[in-house]
């Protein structure tokens, strides 16, 4: 079965890789298919993961699993959240934005990553799955693994940051391991 991964992002891609790898499916990133991103404009995760699912299914004809997912902090009333790709833009990078995260969680340094995954089929069905991801936001960036926010995450029950941990340890804890663990569960049979 090909499956088409609906993301431009290469490091959600290297995770669904890994998570996906026991299923024998066929996987193609939208990005490596040349399919232009459509625009972002729901107001939630679950909105935006079925935008961008519903247009790869319909440019490539095929199923589509996209991932729309965030950081939510609560001492900036869970922003940057569903916008957080263009909070980094807007800062003029991860570096800094992670910085500017730092400096207003001091006193509140809870946070969560949350995941919406979307399948959506040729024909115009979808289905949607959660994952989120509770902790905190670290003193300072750590750790050179995964990608974006993933430097100043620190997941509850541990104290390394998502950065900090190896693939096979973000996965089992993360919000897109939870959602993709919900799809496998419904679609691909049990985990
Ligand atoms: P696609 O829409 O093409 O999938 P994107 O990077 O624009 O790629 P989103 O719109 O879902 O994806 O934005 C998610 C933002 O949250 C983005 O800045 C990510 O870097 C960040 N993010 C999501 N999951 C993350 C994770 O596991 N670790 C670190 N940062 C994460």
């Amino acid at each position: 079965q090909r499956l088409v991964i609906a993301t431009h992002n290469p490091g959600k891609v290297v995770e669904f890789a890994a998570l996906l790898a026991p299923y024998g499916l066929d996987c193609v990133a939208s990005g490596a298919l040349g399919f232009q991103e459509p625009e972002e404009n729901a107001a939630d995760f679950a909105g935006n993961a079925r935008i961008k699912a519903l247009a790869a299914a319909r440019d490539s004809g095929l199923f589509a699993l996209a991932d729309d997912s965030g950081l939510m902090v609560a001492a900036m009333g869970g922003a940057p959240g569903v916008r957080s790709a263009r909070f980094a833009a807007d800062c003029g990078g991860f570096a800094a934005a992670m910085t500017a995260i730092i400096e207003r969680t001091r006193e509140e340094p809870r946070a969560a990553f949350a995941c919406a995954l979307c399948l959506a089929a040729p024909d115009g069905t979808t289905a949607t799955y959660l994952g989120f991801c509770h902790g905190r936001i670290a003193d300072a960036p750590r750790g050179a693994g995964g990608f974006g926010y993933d430097p100043i995450f620190i997941p509850h029950g541990d104290d390394r940051s998502f950065a900090e941990l190896s693939k096979t340890e973000k996965n089992a804890i993360s919000h897109r391991g939870r959602a993709l663990r919900q799809f496998v569960a419904a679609h691909l049979g049990d985990v």
